[in-house]
């Protein structure tokens, strides 16, 4: 334990008004900043996992944390209403279990969503496509809590290149709504995650959404390139990414944009490449690229070693998304990002 003329780091087993181990430990980190023992920086894997199960988002979690130095009562505060004015139970029970142990998983059974063909096809390109992973009726939904959030109307197009301020690039943040928490948690989507992880006791990110619309002679697409969302220090860790389309999205819509198979070789490619030659900054033109159309309520993942990006919008609709991604909690994840 570590103190400060204020704070005294909690134990991670310590709760507050809402049961919930970790907690105050994650916000005494935040409130001690650089005072922090160096060694503390190694709980990243399970501070990440609270927040992600409690549904609070990382980058909203710590904006708070940093932005407004609440006393650990706000914090508390906070975490409640983004819950919507409660914490289920299993929520909590899921959190404490990381400290105290005694994991549960689901013994229900439940069909396979891959077949042998989809995890052999996942296993050569890096990539796997789920078909109808969610139902017309929630990609509807979703859609339509994503154009309220933007305050644009689906059916004018003049609205589509209003409210930018709105859009981060093409990341929309926004993270709790019911459709948007039901979405994350189908269990199509669950279940194809679990197979690819080979396990049960995942957790899923609470992650953004996405608005991509059609360039026009004023507006220029406002994505990234290709690039890789984890450390390329060594080890480089299994990990998963994955898209859920809300629009039907046809190869040059917007669509995600992947290398397939260089999960296979990114570690040899890296090792070859001349030492005055940044991987982040590889232009990747002689590889083969391949952007993934799909339909509404389809969901794609991918290997985290794939160079990937969503594209520029050349169709005449939106590309409408919603970000998702399920992971083992404590799976150690480089410290140093290079
Ligand atoms: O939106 C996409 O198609 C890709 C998103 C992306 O690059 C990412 O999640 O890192």
């Amino acid at each position: 334990m570590k103190s400060s003329p204020d704070i005294q780091l909690a134990e991670s087993t310590e709760i507050g008004s809402t049961g919930i181990c970790h907690l105050k430990r994650i916000w005494g980190k935040a409130m001690l900043g650089n005072q922090l023992n160096e060694q503390l920086i190694n709980e990243q894997e399970l501070d990440n996992a609270i927040i992600n199960i409690l549904g609070l988002g990382l980058l909203p979690t710590y904006q708070f944390l940093f932005g407004q130095k609440p006393s650990f009562e706000a914090f508390e505060q906070w975490v409640v209403e983004m819950g919507g004015g409660s914490i289920a139970a299993e929520k909590i029970s899921q959190c404490n279990q990381l400290i105290v142990g005694n994991a549960q998983v689901n013994d229900g059974f439940e069909p396979d969503v891959l077949s042998a063909e989809d995890i052999e096809f996942w296993n050569e390109h890096g990539y796997v496509i789920i078909k109808n992973a969610i139902p017309q009726e929630d990609c509807v939904a979703g859609r339509q809590a994503i154009w309220n959030y933007l305050q644009m109307d689906e059916n004018n197009s003049e609205s589509w290149y209003t409210q930018s301020h709105a859009v981060q690039g093409i990341m929309v943040p926004l993270y709790r709504e019911a459709v948007i928490d039901k979405n994350r948690n189908a269990p199509r989507i669950r279940k194809a995650f679990e197979q690819l992880w080979g396990q049960q006791g995942l957790i899923v990110t609470t992650d953004k959404c996405g608005f991509n619309p059609p360039e026009t002679n004023g507006f220029t697409y406002r994505g990234i390139g290709l690039h890789w969302d984890v450390s390329l220090a060594r080890p480089i860790p299994f990990g998963t990414q994955g898209i859920l389309y809300l629009t039907d999205t046809a190869a040059n819509q917007g669509a995600l944009t992947l290398i397939p198979s260089f999960h296979k070789i990114l570690e040899s490619w890296l090792d070859g490449l001349p030492a005055d030659v940044n991987p982040r900054e590889f232009e990747f033109a002689t590889f083969e690229k391949i952007s993934i159309a799909a339909n509404a309520g389809d969901f794609i993942i991918w290997n985290h070693k794939l160079p990937h990006s969503s594209s520029p919008n050349n169709a005449t609709l939106p590309r409408l998304v919603q970000y998702i991604n399920w992971y083992a909690p404590l799976q150690k994840v480089q410290a140093d990002w290079i």
